[in-house]
Parts: structure tokens; sequence; C-alpha cells
């Protein structure tokens, strides 16, 4: 039924403040609620829950430049950086919760700490690649990637509470997926680094089967690193996934959304990943809310062995009649 045994270390982290919008702390909750780990403990994973961190409030947190509560993100993500940590430590693959996608900071930077080098697969509507200076929203979600990037360090001032942070990885072990809204100052720096982008269009050419293929082809030229991957759940079309702050129309479908899961999964390599920006607030329906929060489980059972062809236990014996 499952080629190795698998063990997912969940940690929650209910933070909104990367982004303007209420509701996405809810995220983790919603997500547990609607029976995560009951499902993946069914299909065989291990889990250990950590449950949610608490952040710290923090007061006059006024704008670095365009950079809206920098203070509060960069403590928020020195805490799951450290528990990021912790759950490697214990031998899981790390399953962050969010939450907005400030936080992948503190999950690729803890994840990085722990085993070194990192691929990262970044799942998205958007590139999330804005440095403080080229934001034109100055909100942090936006941001996330340009404060983990060795080739961006010179291009990215410290904001306060940042300076713990350490870029760590290198624009040649960073592929994008469903990318299609991307600002001027990053698609210039996608370009400039050279990062690998399949964006929707690439998708539309090739077909998901050849993105996944090209991904893994290009990550593992010259050696196998551990994969963190980064799933914004607005990545997916907003028919699918409408509970989202930042929703983009033109997405990849539930099926597209899945296959890259199980595709990553079987690589063996999944170290982490990161499950961002479901906002329960922002269904206009309960329908649309569950339809947005059963979407993420369906994305992380595939990170964690689920297949679409189903199984049998290895002693399965025919009934005779
Ligand atoms: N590119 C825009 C910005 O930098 O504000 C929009 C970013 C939305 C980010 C969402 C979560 O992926
Ligand atoms: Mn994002
Ligand atoms: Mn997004």
């Amino acid at each position: 039924l499952h080629q190795q045994v698998r063990s997912a270390g969940i940690i929650g982290a209910p933070f909104s403040k990367g982004q303007p919008r209420a509701g996405v702390e809810t995220g983790p909750d919603q997500i547990r609620a609607a029976g995560l780990l009951h499902r993946l403990q069914e299909q065989g994973c291990a889990v250990k829950d950590y449950g949610n961190l608490v952040f710290e409030d923090v007061v006059g947190d006024h704008p670095v430049g365009r950079v809206k509560r920098a203070r509060a993100v960069g403590s928020a993500n020195q805490r799951l950086s450290e528990a990021v940590q912790a759950a490697k430590k214990d031998g899981h693959t790390s399953v962050m919760l969010g939450g907005d996608h400030s936080l992948a900071i503190g999950s690729i930077h803890g994840h990085s700490a722990a085993v070194g080098e990192l691929s990262v697969v970044w799942v998205d509507a958007h590139a999330d690649i804005n440095t403080p200076l080229t934001t034109p929203t100055g909100n942090i979600h936006g941001q996330s990637m340009s404060y983990v990037l060795h080739e961006l360090r010179s291009k990215v001032p410290v904001l306060p509470n940042f300076s713990w942070i350490k870029p760590c990885v290198s624009a040649k072990d960073l592929v994008y997926i469903g990318l299609r809204e991307v600002d001027p100052g990053e698609h210039y720096i996608l370009k400039l680094l050279g990062v690998k982008v399949f964006s929707i269009s690439q998708v539309d050419q090739l077909g998901v089967g050849r993105v996944m293929e090209e991904t893994c082809d290009y990550l593992f030229a010259k050696v196998k690193k551990p994969i963190h991957l980064s799933y914004d759940i607005d990545a997916i079309d907003p028919s699918v996934t409408p509970a989202t702050g930042t929703p983009v129309v033109g997405g990849l479908t539930y099926r597209e959304g899945v296959y890259i899961t199980e595709y990553i999964c079987q690589t063996g390599l999944l170290s982490a990943v990161d499950m961002v920006e479901v906002n329960p607030l922002r269904g206009q329906t309960e329908q649309q809310v569950q339809s947005t929060v059963n979407t993420a489980i369906d994305l992380l059972l595939g990170c964690f062995g689920r297949v679409r062809e189903g199984y049998h236990p290895s002693d399965y014996h025919l009934p005779e009649p």
C-alpha cells in the first residue's frame, strides 16, 4: 500500500500580517477541523501535530518605507523557523499550515537550517519575489522569496526583526509553477536571475505531466536536494478554491493541482511543505469555503502518498466462492 513510511509534522501558523485581509489566520484550525490528521493517518502516514504557534503582538509596527508590519512578520517567521527546525530534527516532513505566504520566509529558513541546501517548488498565481523596494503594495506575502534568495542579498535592505534571516536558496534551485499575475519588478528579477518558471501558459502548452518531468529534470540535474514545496492555494482556479485573499482567474485545475503533489511525493525527496492563503472569510458561501479547505487537504494527501488509482494491501486475497 505504501512504499515508504511517511511522517508529517504539522505546524499551525495562524498569521495574517503579511497582507491586509482578516481571516487567513483561521486557516490552520479550519484545515484540521475538516479532518486533515485523520485522513493522513487513514492513508498510513504517521502524524505529529505540534499545534499552533503563538505570535506576540508588536506595538509601533509602523511602515518601513513601503513595507507594512515588518516587525510582526519578522518575529513570527523567526518563531516559525525554529518550529520547522524542530520538526525536521524529529524526523518529520514539515507541514506548515498558514496563514499568509509571508510565512514561507521562516519555513524555508528553518528547513534549510535543519537540512542544508534545498530545492524550492513554488506553486502560486504570484511570484512573491518583490523586494521591499519594488513592492507595489507593501504586503510582505508578495515579497517572501526576495528575503531567502542569495542572489538578491544586495537588493534587499534589512528590515526591523529581519536581521536573523540568512539567504539560503540559490536561484538555480527554484522553480515556479502556475504564475499568471507577476508585477514588472518581479518579471525583471525572474529574467535577471534566470529563474525557471512554468507560467500557467506553459502548463497549457506542455501539460502538467511534462511540466513536472521538466521541473524535476531541472532540479535534479546535478544533485538531488530535499524539496521544499510552497503551495499557495490561489495557484488553483478560483472556481475551485475561491476562499483566498488574492484570487486570479485562469488557474490550475483541481486535477493539475493534485498531480503536482503526487509527482513531488513520488520523487521521495519532499522534506517540507507549506499550505498557505486559505482564507475562510473570503468565501461567499459555506460551499465555497468547504471546496477551498477540502482542496487544500487533498493537495496535502497527495504530498503524503495518496494516489488516485487506488490501493490494495500487499496481503490482499481475492475471496473464493
Ligand atoms: N504581487 C502583488 C504584491 O506584491 O502585493 C500581489 C501579491 C499577492 C501574493 C499572494 C499570496 O501569493
Ligand atoms: Mn503566494
Ligand atoms: Mn498567490
